[in-house]
């Protein structure tokens, strides 16, 4: 392993680590502070929140795990103004924390407690630039929030088929940086498999119009895929172009009770023998997940009597004629003649797709309101998932009785969000302080099955721990010195994704 020269920080990033969290001198001003009215010349009152009470909504994460603090947030209105603004922080060592839909599950977009870092908003770049359907690429500002791109692309007669439960809110920047997953991996990858282009501002300053629209582009480095997944630690990405297919013309959902998780992933390959080509998700519900939602989500119902596991499967095709409603009944009713499937319903109507996948995409809100929780954001071989779940379940119950394993998600691909919710009579407090003790028990069993401590919610502040057990060495390394190459000052989102450089 070679040294890194890491250079001489700036002044206020010099004496502290990013997570050291001692808060500046009360009666001094901090670089970020003494920053501020530059930054006003630069963006105008529109372009900069600066009251606690305007800016406290950005300084928490949506799980409420990290309550930052920061002077200000940033929201620039275009890429020249999130460029002036970059050069302003870099020339001032005044750290920069990029910021979407703020719905990371791992705190990734929430500055530190010591306030020692702006927030930056990408709320206000939110044009879709272009949509084309011949070349089927649409070009989008990061803050255009995901459902507002998927209904872009629809009035073009074409799918964006990213879909994520918090697509509502979230921002393509953020989805890009954080290369978020959902529910159509299975069929289409991840973020970074639908990207062809991206406009990012460096953190020095400069911008890099890579808003390429090419299938085929092989000119060295692919830096797209470096930026996308690098949480904001690496640049900000402020324009993507992104892939897009053609509308399916068939749409069936159905949502079954099988007998155990064994019988999930049974189901799972019928459909892959039968028509793998139309699965457009394969998902995995709990028993206790699905009461969940049925008891903290208002409107949302079961068409049959609950049970212990559910699979939501939705299949689509732009093929005409394809016959989908037939193909999804005959695997259906085969597998209900071997006991595989109890119960079945396929949705007639949009209304009742929409009911259905509710059930689905409403866990981590109705997790939310059931109290705390421990996430864990894992993927293993799609054939192992009943033995992580069965072990885990195992390990659990002798780590904490009482406490309550939610396991959900996608499992088509192998992406399950085994989640755990707190024993019922504990305090909150108490069960989230053995948060490394949960996540490290399921990491043993997922490291053992190759998996991954990370499938989708990217490491954020939660993770960087667990980066030197899980990728240390060359890999690790070969990231610290990426890191220090783009970004030696370390202006940006620090803390996140990378431990300490003392974590080896
Ligand atoms: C989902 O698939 C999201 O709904 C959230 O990735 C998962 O709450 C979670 O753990
Ligand atoms: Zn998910």
């Amino acid at each position: 392993m070679l040294p890194i020269d890491r250079g001489t920080p700036p002044d206020s990033l010099a004496s502290q680590s990013p997570h050291q969290t001692s808060m500046p001198d009360q009666n001094q001003t901090s670089p970020a502070e003494r920053l501020l009215p530059k930054l006003r010349a630069i963006l105008g009152d529109r372009g900069m929140l600066t009251d606690a009470s305007d800016t406290a909504p950005y300084a928490e994460d949506w799980r409420r795990l990290y309550q930052g603090k920061t002077p200000a947030v940033l929201r620039p209105a275009d890429t020249a103004e999130v460029a002036r603004v970059v050069v302003a922080c870099a020339e001032a060592g005044v750290a920069l924390v990029p910021q979407g839909g703020n719905t990371s599950m791992v705190g990734g977009a929430t500055p530190s407690p010591d306030g020692r870092a702006l927030v930056l908003s990408l709320s206000r770049l939110n044009r879709v630039r272009s949509i084309d359907p011949i070349d089927l690429t649409v070009t989008l500002e990061a803050g255009v929030i995901l459902k507002a791109a998927q209904n872009a692309a629809a009035e073009a007669g074409c799918l964006l088929p990213l879909s994520i439960s918090s697509e509502g809110t979230a921002q393509i920047g953020g989805v890009l940086a954080t290369n978020a997953g959902g529910n159509n991996t299975v069929r289409y990858g991840n973020a970074r498999d639908l990207v062809l282009g991206l406009e990012v501002v460096l953190p020095d300053g400069q911008v890099w119009n890579g808003l390429r629209r090419l299938r085929k582009d092989n000119t060295g480095y692919c830096l797209r895929q470096l930026f996308v997944g690098s949480e904001g630690t690496l640049g900000v990405i402020t324009a993507a172009v992104l892939k897009l297919v053609p509308q399916p013309r068939e749409r069936e959902v159905a949502l079954c009770t099988v007998a155990s998780v064994q019988g999930a992933l049974d189901l799972y390959t019928r459909f892959n023998r039968s028509d793998p080509a139309a699965i457009q998700a394969f998902e995995y519900m709990s028993g206790a997940g699905v009461d969940f939602v049925l008891r903290h989500i208002p409107g949302v119902s079961l068409p049959f009597e609950p049970a212990s596991h559910y699979v939501l499967v939705e299949l689509a095709t732009p093929r005409i004629g394809a016959g989908l409603r037939a193909s999804m009944e005959a695997v259906l009713t085969g597998a209900m003649e071997e006991d595989m499937v109890s119960n079945a319903v396929i949705a007639e109507s949009e209304a009742q797709r929409a009911n259905l996948w509710k059930l689905r995409e409403e866990h981590a809100e109705a997790q939310k309101r059931e109290g705390a929780s421990v996430k864990n954001d894992v993927s293993v071989p799609v054939s192992k998932v009943p033995e992580l779940l069965e072990r885990a379940q195992a390990a659990a119950a002798l780590l904490m009785p009482g406490m309550r394993m939610v396991p959900f998600g996608h499992m088509g691909d192998g992406n399950i969000h085994l989640n755990f919710e707190q024993p019922e009579a504990m305090d909150a407090a108490v069960f989230l302080a053995q948060d490394h003790a949960i996540m490290d028990m399921v990491g043993e069993i997922v490291q053992s099955l190759d998996g991954s401590f990370s499938a989708e919610h990217g490491v954020g502040m939660l993770k960087p721990y667990m980066m030197p057990s899980w990728r240390g060495g060359a890999e690790l390394d070969a990231m610290r010195r990426i890191k220090q190459a783009l970004d030696p000052r370390g202006i940006m989102n620090p803390g996140k994704v990378l431990p300490d450089a003392a974590t080896r």
